[in-house]
């Protein structure tokens, strides 16, 4: 039975992180986040997460940018529509309308949340998810020094993270890195993500990584620049992930054939959704590529699509899947994502995403909300 979706509230929250977060473009301290609730003709309800921050570093698109897509050009296109199945979503949003990946996905999610309540299923297995449980990694901002850094990699083994990836940029990178990894020992999992703060240029110094056995360096170069990311892939030991440059199950195969990287970190909102995610990690899983979840600092809401995304089979490298503790003084979901032993639980015994909205505590923390409807 279709599935057409009759309204949209769009809210946005304010929400202080426990510790600021630093990276090579851009400082958070507090997040703006824009939360949808999907309604459905059926009576059934769901809620999503759009991803954009507040400031375009990461991505061209923010909180501003999302908040005007959705209402004029991607919510329009499902309101009111019977939908086939949530893997339709893509095409309909995809036709004449360029880029505005985390505006569409915000909404393609949704529309997969509501099609898992409405099955009676979890969205993790809807999607085809397969793992009960899922290995969480940490990713730790930029630190003054080097051994605050250390300091909190350490913590951050103890606490049974089984990733410790640390962001650098120029000036803070391989004395803090040689730090941390000093202070783990030779074998722990370690990484390092660099949000496009290196140029070609710069590939002697970043061969000086090579000598610390890391796992991943996390896109070095520019965005939009699979082919310098080649020849310096070329010319590192360390494999290549990307992230930024991913932007479609189309960049994937270009990285595939170009030699660009030798990993994915895959986000659902920075490629258009759960079904454009899930068309990269099949890509991945049929050439042998490796692929890991990554964040975006993410409410429990965004975390649960996070979590479905993650139990895919070919997600073979601990994501950066935090539980909500190392976010939030207190998580907008219940219950809150806990880790036990590096390990999240995914809630696939549960119909649609797992966790419920503290409706009271989302009121609280709105700052603006508009609702949409059909036309
Ligand atoms: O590059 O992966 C990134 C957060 C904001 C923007 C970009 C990135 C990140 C993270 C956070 O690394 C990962 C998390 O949500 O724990
Ligand atoms: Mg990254």
């Amino acid at each position: 039975m279709s599935i057409t979706v009759t309204r949209i509230t769009l809210r946005e929250i304010r929400l202080p992180l426990r510790e600021s977060f630093r990276i090579s473009s851009g400082q958070t301290t507090r997040r703006r986040i824009l939360l949808l609730e999907l309604f459905d003709a059926d009576g059934f309800v769901t809620w999503s997460e759009c991803t954009a921050a507040e400031h375009p570093n990461y991505s061209y698109e923010t909180i501003d940018s999302a908040w005007l897509a959705i209402s004029k050009w991607t919510a329009p296109r499902v309101l009111g529509q019977p939908i086939a199945e949530a893997a339709d979503v893509t095409p309909i949003l995809a036709r004449g309308f360029r880029g505005h990946n985390m505006a569409k996905a915000a909404v393609e999610m949704g529309i997969w949340g509501l099609a898992a309540e409405r099955a009676g299923v979890s969205l993790a297995r809807l999607l085809g998810g397969t793992r009960d449980e899922i290995a969480t990694g940490i990713s730790l901002g930029i630190q003054p020094d080097p051994a605050a850094l250390a300091a909190r990699a350490g913590a951050a083994l103890a606490e049974g993270y089984r990733k410790i990836k640390c962001k650098i940029e120029p000036g803070a990178d391989i004395e803090y890195i040689a730090a941390a990894r000093q202070e783990l020992g030779p074998d722990a999992p370690l990484m390092a993500d660099a949000n496009s703060a290196y140029r070609l240029e710069d590939a002697a110094h970043l061969a000086r990584l090579d000598e610390f056995g890391l796992m991943m360096i996390e896109q070095p170069l520019a965005n939009d620049d699979l082919v310098r990311h080649a020849e310096l892939q070329r010319r590192l030991r360390t494999p290549i992930c990307l992230d930024e440059s991913i932007t479609g199950v189309d960049r994937a195969e270009d990285m595939l054939a170009l030699g660009s990287g030798k990993i994915i970190n895959i986000k659902p909102a920075r490629v258009g959704g759960l079904g454009p995610a899930r068309a990269i990690h099949d890509l991945c899983a049929a050439r042998d590529v490796p692929v890991w979840c990554g964040g975006m600092l993410e409410t429990g809401i965004g975390r649960a699509y996070n979590v479905a995304l993650a139990s895919l089979p070919n997600f073979v490298i601990p994501g950066d899947v935090s539980p909500s503790a190392r976010y939030w003084e207190r998580d907008i979901v219940i219950p809150e994502w806990t880790m036990e032993d590096g390990m999240v639980t995914v809630p696939s015994a549960q119909p649609g995403l797992g966790v419920m909205v503290d409706r009271d505590r989302v009121a609280d923390l709105t700052v603006r909300e508009r609702a949409l409807t059909a036309p």
